[in-house]
């Protein structure tokens, strides 16, 4: 991407790449070192692309730090069905960007037709507004899993790359009919996203969605301006972001600058060489991304968030007690939660602490679970296993092994933890 130019800016912004896997790649193309006193020659901006990034809260473990990437210890995560702001696990692949309010315009560009229209901030909040409760996921969630059985390249993200908030904005169906789209016409096919974030090319984050689903009525995509009632924070798309309900997190592109109808998928990296699932037999020396479809709909999934991996729990009357969170994508719900501690001779059906009334196929939200459940009397260690069954009676794979994948994306096995018991 430098193409004959300096590579530090590009060293600057992908400050993932910042480690000894990648140093040791580099080290054998070392031809020499420059001496102490002659870096003040060199003349490439070493300015931090990183340095206006907002405050974040201390709660949020860093999966990365340039760019940030963060998600809460899972305990934490399930205290609330609407994750508050400060505490929404955060994926940035860029600097997050500044932007005016005052100055923003949305443009929206059908494929094809020389004029566009611009919507302002102020014009969006004018517009008929709705409040949907949505889950949003990021493909890697439980990525961390997937490792145990063998390496990938992505974020280790643990279980908690997920998150529920109240999003309120303008229907993007409005908006697209509003633009000229006529729903019955075939000719179009996808709705692609350009966030306003750039990387050192100024090529910008995109993503792009089937246009049924932004045409649907029950699709309830929106152009979100608030988050749990307030102006959305920087971190997660100020000022707008597009909230596609059951998709994929890739897909819900923050810093929304550009929306354009068209035949063909969004071209960004993260539409065609990212965010798809792969045979666990495909490596990098023999993958090809143009062969599986980019996510969408995410799968079903469920997660233990309470007692955590490796902790000693208390057995209260031969009992432990049990918590988690289990979202399916598709706007499917979830209706059943089958835990064990031995290995599945016994499921036990865990309750549901919270799940919205919203039936399917507009069901967006997570459900949380808990469960009390039986321990034997000499156990001093068990297992614990969860698994999640959707509304169309979908379940989750039994285990990592038979469907990893080298990006770590879609990593749903039945999860599973193991912890120590104590007695009183
Ligand atoms: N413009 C833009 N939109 C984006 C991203 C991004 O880096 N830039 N990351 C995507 C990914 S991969 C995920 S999982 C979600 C994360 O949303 P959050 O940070 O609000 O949790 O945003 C998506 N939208
Ligand atoms: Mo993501």
């Amino acid at each position: 991407m430098a193409a004959g130019s300096s590579v530090e800016p590009f060293w600057m912004l992908y400050g993932i790449h910042q480690t000894p896997e990648v140093s040791a790649i580099f080290e054998s193309y070392r031809i020499g070192n420059v001496r102490a006193g002659d870096t003040k020659h060199l003349t490439s901006d070493m300015s931090d692309p990183y340095a206006n990034e907002p405050k974040r809260h201390f709660a949020l473990v860093p999966a990365s730090a340039k760019p940030f990437n963060a998600e809460l210890p899972p305990d934490v995560l399930i205290q609330n069905f609407i994750t508050p702001n400060e505490l929404f696990y955060v994926r940035n692949h860029l600097p997050v960007p500044e932007i005016d309010p005052k100055t923003y315009e949305l443009e929206i560009e059908i494929d094809g037709k020389e004029e566009t229209m611009t919507f302002t901030l102020d014009e969006l909040k004018k517009m008929p507004k709705r409040t949907i409760t949505v889950t949003i996921m990021c493909a890697g969630n439980r990525r961390s899993d997937m490792v145990k059985y063998k390496p990938v390249r992505g974020l280790n993200w643990g279980a908690a790359a997920i998150g529920t908030a109240t999003w309120t904005g303008v229907p993007l169906r409005d908006i697209l009919l509003q633009a000229g789209i006529d729903e019955d016409e075939e000719k179009y096919k996808h709705i692609q996203f350009e966030g306003i974030d750039a990387d050192v090319t100024a090529k910008n984050y995109g993503a792009s969605i089937p246009i049924w689903k932004a045409l649907d009525k029950r699709g309830d995509v929106i152009l979100a301006y608030e988050m749990n009632g307030v102006p959305i924070p920087r971190d997660h798309g100020f000022p707008i972001r597009v909230i596609v309900p059951g998709v994929v997190g890739a897909r819900n592109v923050k810093w929304l600058g550009k929306i354009v109808v068209s035949e063909e998928e969004s071209d960004s990296h993260w539409q065609q060489n990212d965010y798809k699932g792969f045979s666990p037999s495909v490596d990098w020396d023999t993958v090809d991304f143009t062969k599986s479809p980019a996510i969408q709909e995410l799968p079903v999934i469920s997660a233990i968030c309470k007692p955590a991996q490796g902790s000693q729990v208390a057995v209260k009357d031969g009992k432990i007690n049990v918590k988690g969170y289990a979202w399916s994508g598709g706007g499917q719900k979830i209706v059943r939660v089958d835990v064990t501690v031995d290995g599945g001779k016994t499921w036990h059906v865990a309750n549901f602490d919270h799940q919205d009334t919203v039936s399917p196929p507009r069901h967006w939200a997570w459900t949380l679970w808990s469960i009390d459940i039986p321990v034997s009397d000499d156990a001093t260690s068990v297992e614990i296993w969860s698994k999640a069954v959707d509304s169309s009676y979908n379940t989750q794979p039994e285990s990592v092994e038979n469907i990893w994948n080298l990006r770590g994306v879609l990593s749903n096995a039945y999860h599973r933890i193991r912890v120590g018991l104590k007695r009183e």
